[in-house]
């Protein structure tokens, strides 16, 4: 007879991978398979990835459980094996320290519930049998786990499969397709995430189309970044646009989207664009002045390879690029999210364009941290973005395109700003 009611084995993994120690969907397919493995039946899982880094999770199985806490900075996992009945955790041990790569290891392992020091009640467990008898555990384990896109202070959350469809790590970033369940795949750089399947109209009809219907005559576009397509796709609905120029710095982005983005690269072979892997900053120091009706910097946030898209000498390179009546527009950050960065771009873009000509636009992203995020323009001439001129032909294009988000309404109030905002970028 057994002299406990379970067994616990509190494991210390030391010199661990710390890529891995940082990697939500490897660690719980680690630990779902850690318990299968043993021989456990896997009820559910629950992980997250905590800010700045580290990942916590449970399996919940038949047999109890296993949990796990990473210190990715120390290579380190403090691991739970608390089972009950016959199997052997052990098993889950030896899998875990390889799947981790520990290069150093500890464990001790207690008995809980010892029967010396415990009683059983002596009560009618009739009505308990009875509701265990009606519990059905799920024939399938469901799984719990979280993408996290933040700061050291605020975060974005997203459910996801847990399956990783694309994992690449360029010489710039790493870059990920992940299926989320509610905004179905997304495209995340490092942990950030670009765009999703169901919410990437939002941004990328927004980044185009107010611009665009301010130009009526533009032919020549550059898009920097924007490496997913969309930009590209929107900028090309509109028939007397020429020719695109979209200079991508990072092919693996252009790669996984082609692959699991269709709809969003969907304009990759269209003959009007050129399509460059190359550096967009150095791509704009030796751009022809007066060349383009229209810039697009489509980039990420201003860390890793996008953090030179913010700064005064890229958008000194912009303005001398645009044509005398062109337009910048660029992704200009969230003034809830990151305020300094939005700030900031605001005082390079009035300093270069001049203090009334760097208008910015707001709008909604469900998948973006704060959901609140901007287009900052830049306006070389004297084109009045926010009156509707053509309001009819804005009408027949968004019905004609089936867009999404952008009508003549939103045109009308491009520049639209809540008090606080207005005041965050006050002209000083
Ligand atoms: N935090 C997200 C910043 C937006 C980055 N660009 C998204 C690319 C969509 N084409």
């Amino acid at each position: 007879m057994s002299t406990a009611l379970g067994n616990h084995i509190l494991v210390e993994f030391m010199n661990c991978d710390p890529h891995i120690m940082n990697d939500v969907s490897a660690i719980e397919r680690d630990m779902v398979a850690a318990a299968q493995k043993a021989g456990a039946t896997v009820i559910n899982s629950t992980f997250h990835h905590f800010s700045p880094y580290g990942v916590s999770g449970v399996v919940v199985i038949q047999e109890s459980h296993l949990a796990i806490h990473t210190w990715p900075e120390y290579g380190y996992a403090a691991v739970d094996l608390f089972t009950c009945g016959e199997m052997n955790a052990w098993i889950s041990f030896d899998h875990l320290k390889e799947c981790f790569g520990a290069k150093s290891y500890s464990a001790l392992e207690l008995k809980r519930g010892s029967v010396n020091l415990i009683q059983r009640n002596d009560f009618d467990i009739t009505s308990m049998r009875q509701k265990a008898a009606e519990w059905k555990n799920p024939d399938f384990y469901t799984r719990n786990v979280w993408f996290t896109d933040k700061d050291e202070e605020q975060a974005l959350s997203l459910r996801f499969t847990g399956d990783v469809l694309f994992d690449v790590q360029s010489p710039f970033q790493r870059v990920r397709i992940l299926e989320s369940y509610k905004y179905g795949k997304m495209l995340a750089l490092d942990d950030m995430v670009m765009t999703t399947e169901k919410d990437e109209f939002h941004y990328h009809e927004m980044i185009s189309h107010p611009a665009l219907f301010s130009l009526p005559s533009a032919k020549n576009v550059l898009i920097i970044g924007g490496g997913d397509g969309g930009t590209a796709r929107e900028v090309l609905r509109h028939k007397n646009i020429e020719h695109v120029t979209m200079v991508e710095i990072d092919g693996e982005v252009i790669e996984a989207c082609k692959i699991h983005l269709p709809k969003i690269a969907a304009e990759f072979d269209n003959p009007k664009l050129t399509l460059l892997v190359d550096d967009g900053i150095e791509f704009l120091k030796n751009a022809t002045p007066n060349s383009y009706d229209l810039i697009i910097v489509d980039g990420s946030d201003p860390v890793g390879p996008a953090e030179g898209l913010f700064s005064v000498e890229f958008y000194t390179n912009c303005y001398a690029a645009l044509k005398n009546d062109g337009i910048l527009v660029a992704q200009g950050e969230s003034p809830k999210f990151n305020e300094k960065a939005f700030v900031e771009l605001n005082q390079t873009l009035q300093t270069i364009f001049g203090l009334d000509k760097a208008p910015i636009s707001l709008f909604f992203v469900p998948t973006y941290p704060t959901g609140m995020w901007s287009f900052q323009y830049g306006i070389k001439g004297d084109i009045t973005i926010n009156e509707v001129k053509n309001k009819n032909e804005i009408q027949e294009f968004v019905s004609k395109e089936g867009l999404r988000y952008y009508n003549e309404d939103i045109h009308a109030n491009t520049f639209a700003l809540p008090n606080f905002v207005k005041e965050l970028v006050r002209k000083k």
